[in-house]
């Protein structure tokens, strides 16, 4: 077993994960090591030295395992392999050990809920035929209707039309159907099969194994359907809202089951080993059943993610996000944006609405970047000053605004074929990372590259590189930097409590002790700072003792 390090020799410390700081690398579009315009393994191994300099614990890095990349790496043909345009497994064990040399924990994504259409249990079941037990792994059905040409039932697909596929069968014969909640390269697998069960515990094993610190967990609320495959009884969107637990193919109660499973493996490896589920539930109180004591370790908050820049709204989502979590004794994670979401540079700069998960991936309205910018830096400062952990999306730090005008003929996402053409979907946040120069691919790829980044950048991005906002005092970067670093060596930061203070309508005023108060002014107009020893850090200048609006403070009490 992998044995190393600075990051082994912690190992009986606190846990870390309860407020880690992790940064998502989303592989395609980090750093390119190869030259072929998309980003690899090798490429994050260069980027290791800007990540300790940033100040983050652990990254989490989007799927990197063979696939035909259908849906961007989340159709997984072969979960014990790394995808050859990101390297190898030897590479993958290299990042590892590196990672860790440089303080780093390194958590990969784990895709449970489906397989590439390509993986061969699925290739099996679709040679076997009807009835067969390698059909038995996924979810096939006959079809309704007197031919059976229509969908066993009514379910949708995360990504526009019909969940399910039909197969020919071996002799050329229109056949089943297959389920599949996102692309049709992604059949769903049957989680109420030992095999499926038996097979990702040892999928668990081989990468802890390896060295991983933990995993993020896709799609967790979705593997457990209701056996009987019924209709869902009202559209998405409709207002109507299943009883706890009894939608027929979300957040059902028996998917518990399988990550006690998993908690005692993640328990049996050395040096705190944790997952993070992607869960979407209807409440907080739902969400924090994936968190309990013999369950995954943490969930994303994307309450706090979708959430408007409204005091009240965001002071909302922290109480009821602390609230329900403290009941379970699991730490809160904040995060703003992620892969799948418009960047909240771009979110924050529109009218205010909150995001629905699926239905608005395309960024509608006026953007004002420069006041949604001014307030991306207020909220780093809001989310990494809350109680518990943080993710960070690569990019954020620069200030990466969402990419609205990508051609579409270059568009990637399944999105944008699933709904039509009336979703654009979620290039507009993958666009490749600037990190030096004066035009594209701005140091992403090396300079004898043979290839474009995947997805064109900007010109405007030249502004915006790791290289042009290094050592600027006002740049995005070096906000980060601060604040990470105060963050690490302020004994109030991290887990804990917060009280609120009463300051006026439309301003976020919190303690936490000791000696720390974070202030943020989202009213629209001045407000004087409260009394305090010092100022730490500013997400913009103040005037005098005045906080401008959108502007976020930390103050030394
Ligand atoms: O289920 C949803 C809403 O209830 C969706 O938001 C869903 O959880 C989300 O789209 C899942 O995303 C993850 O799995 C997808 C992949 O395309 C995304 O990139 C990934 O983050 C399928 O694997």
């Amino acid at each position: 077993m992998h044995d190393n390090n600075l990051i082994d020799s912690h190992q009986d410390s606190a846990p870390w994960w309860r407020d880690a700081v992790i940064y998502q690398v989303y592989i395609r579009s980090f750093a390119d090591g190869n030259g072929d315009g998309m980003g690899d393994i090798d490429g994050i191994r260069s980027k290791l030295p800007y990540l300790r300099d940033l100040g983050v614990d652990a990254i989490w890095i989007n799927p990197w395992y063979p696939s035909p990349q259908a849906d961007a790496g989340y159709d997984v043909a072969d979960f014990r392999d790394i995808e050859p345009r990101f390297g190898t497994l030897d590479d993958a064990d290299q990042l590892i050990a590196e990672a860790h040399e440089h303080g780093i924990r390194v958590i990969p994504d784990l895709v449970p809920n489906h397989t590439s259409d390509q993986h061969e249990w699925f290739q099996a079941a679709l040679a076997a035929g009807p009835g067969s037990p390698e059909r038995a792994r996924y979810i096939f059905r006959p079809g309704r209707g007197p031919d059976g040409s229509e969908p066993p039932n009514n379910w949708n697909s995360c990504f526009g039309g019909p969940a399910w596929t039909r197969v020919s069968e071996p002799d050329g014969s229109p056949g089943e159907w297959y389920l599949h909640l996102f692309a049709p390269q992604q059949p769903d697998l049957n989680w109420a099969h030992r095999e499926v069960r038996e097979e990702f515990e040892a999928i668990l094993r081989f990468w802890f194994d390896r060295g991983i610190d933990g995993f993020r967990i896709d799609v967790a609320h979705g593997l457990i359907k209701d056996t009987d495959l019924p209709d869902v009884v009202a559209p998405q969107g409709s207002g109507y809202v299943y009883p706890a637990g009894q939608h027929p193919h979300w957040d059902r109660d028996e998917v518990h089951e399988i990550y006690r499973r998993w908690r005692r493996i993640a328990d049996e490896y050395p040096g705190h080993r944790k997952f993070v589920a992607e869960a979407w539930a209807d409440t907080p109180q739902r969400l924090a059943n994936y968190v309990r004591a013999d369950g995954l370790h943490t969930a994303f908050n994307f309450d706090f993610l979708q959430a408007t820049w409204k005091a009240e709204r965001l002071r909302e989502v922290i109480d009821t996000t602390t609230s329900s979590l403290n009941a379970v004794s699991a730490p809160a994670t904040w995060v703003l944006s992620n892969h799948d979401v418009p960047r909240h540079a771009t979110r924050y700069g529109r009218p205010p609405v909150d995001w629905v998960p699926g239905q608005n991936y395309r960024a509608d309205g006026e953007t004002d970047l420069e006041l949604g910018t001014r307030r991306a830096r207020a909220a780093a400062l809001l989310m990494l000053s809350l109680p518990g952990g943080a993710y960070i999306y690569q990019g954020e730090e620069l200030g990466l605004p969402e990419v609205e005008n990508l051609p579409e003929e270059l568009l990637q996402d399944p999105v944008w074929e699933r709904s039509g053409h009336t979703e654009r979907g979620r290039d507009g946040c993958r666009v490749p990372i600037p990190w030096s120069g004066e035009k594209p691919p701005f140091g992403f790829s090396p300079a004898n590259a043979t290839a474009d980044p995947w997805l064109p950048q900007p010109d405007s991005w030249e502004d915006l590189t790791a290289e042009v906002q290094t050592g600027d005092p006002g740049s995005m970067l070096e906000l980060y930097r601060s604040a990470l670093r105060l963050r690490r060596e302020h004994p109030a930061l991290g887990e804990g409590d917060l009280a609120w203070n009463d300051a006026g309508e439309g301003v976020l005023s919190f303690t936490r002790t000791p000696g720390f108060a974070c202030v943020v002014n989202l009213s629209g107009k001045a407000q004087r700072l409260p009394e305090h020893d010092r100022v730490l850090l500013t997400s913009g200048e103040l005037d005098d003792e005045m906080l401008p609006p959108d502007t976020a403070v930390w103050l030394s009490l």
